[in-house]
């Protein structure tokens, strides 16, 4: 169950901070715990809760006579009203749409700081997934439709490495544990997606060597001859053709690192996955995929010592 601070609850509900402590004095409805540094902590069912109050008092409720049924038959209504929907999800849909309405006609103070308010109220691994990744690509589909020029394209794009930068930077330099490159092959520009495999990996503990769009065989050779990775983990966002396909796996395979030590993951490698079956390199199907990887390795270097 994840827990939030309060200024958290008041986006994920819609109430203000002053009205959140009132109801909670007041009626005791909510059961935050306390941290180690006394900030209260709310549960998923707390908010669950307050946004159900929330649109029972839009709706024409009175928090009155709602408080009086009491948190257990309250939370009963709310989960009965929202079956199938996750407020988060809910929440994440609607900070994306504000996003991308100030694109159109293009306001950047209010788009960075909503990107910035958006960022800051969740843990930055749930803010990758939940909000830049999906911006990213849905900025993409705009440019498709002509709706946003190249410019605007690249300058949000911009912006979201600059948050994943900036949060990778946060953390500490990794001194131990497993050695991953991430990189993307020749000609692949598209680094978003390398970018954020770097970070989940720099959370996990790895001690990453990211390097990004566009990386030739023979650099990387070089450069996994002298960092030695455990692993080293191709992002392919697109597929190529069979021919430069095979090239590159037989590349890979007989210059860079044993296949062993290799991993892919991207639309493209799964568009590609014939290919790269025969020859024994991991396909990493999806993030959940690349975190039980990084356990494993990370395990194995923790016994190593
Ligand atoms: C931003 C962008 C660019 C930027 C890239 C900036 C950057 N630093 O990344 C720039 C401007 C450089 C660019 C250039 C080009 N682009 Co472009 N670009 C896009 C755009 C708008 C978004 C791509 C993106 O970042 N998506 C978000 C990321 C997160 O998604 P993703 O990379 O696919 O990754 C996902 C998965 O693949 C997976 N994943 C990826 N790697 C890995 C690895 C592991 C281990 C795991 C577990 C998962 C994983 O995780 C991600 C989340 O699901 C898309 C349109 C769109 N709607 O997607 C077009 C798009 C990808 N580009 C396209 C094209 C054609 C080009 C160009 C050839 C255009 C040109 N004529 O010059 C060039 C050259 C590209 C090259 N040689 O690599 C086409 C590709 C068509 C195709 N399928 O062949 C697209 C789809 C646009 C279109 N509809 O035509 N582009």
């Amino acid at each position: 169950m994840n827990t939030h601070r309060i200024h958290r609850v008041a986006k994920l509900t819609g109430l203000s901070k002053d009205v959140i402590r009132v109801w909670e004095r007041r009626f005791g409805l909510l059961k935050p715990t306390r941290g180690a540094n006394r900030y209260r902590n709310y549960s998923d069912e707390d908010v669950a809760l307050l946004r159900f109050l929330k649109e029972q008092l839009d709706a024409g409720g009175s928090i009155g006579e709602l408080s009086k049924l009491g948190r257990e038959e309250l939370l009963g209504r709310a989960r009965a009203s929202a079956p199938h929907v996750s407020f988060v999800d809910n929440t994440f849909s609607r900070l994306l749409r504000e996003l991308l309405s100030t694109l159109n006609p293009f306001d950047r103070v209010i788009f960075e700081k909503r990107l910035n308010g958006a960022v800051a109220v969740v843990p930055f691994e749930e803010a990758l997934h939940g909000i830049l990744l999906p911006l990213q690509e849905q900025v993409g589909q705009l440019w498709h439709e002509g709706q946003v020029n190249v410019a605007l394209e690249h300058y949000v794009t911009k912006q979201i490495q600059q948050k994943i930068f900036s949060a990778m930077n946060q953390l500490p330099v990794a001194e131990f544990g497993a050695k991953v490159v991430v990189a993307c092959p020749p000609g692949e520009e598209h680094d978003i997606a390398a970018l954020a495999v770097a970070y989940r990996c720099r959370v996990r503990g790895c001690r990453v060597y990211y390097l990004g769009a566009n990386v030739p065989i023979a650099s990387l050779t070089n450069f996994c001859g002298k960092v030695n990775p455990d692993l080293t983990i191709m992002s392919f966002p697109l597929a190529l053709s069979e021919v430069n396909a095979t090239e590159l796996v037989q590349a890979l395979t007989h210059e860079v690192v044993p296949a062993s030590r290799l991993a892919v993951g991207g639309h493209g490698a799964l568009a590609m996955r014939n290919i790269f079956n025969g020859s024994h390199i991991e396909m990493l199907e999806d993030f959940a995929e690349l975190d039980h990887k990084l356990d494993r390795l990370m395990r194995q270097s923790l016994s190593r010592g």
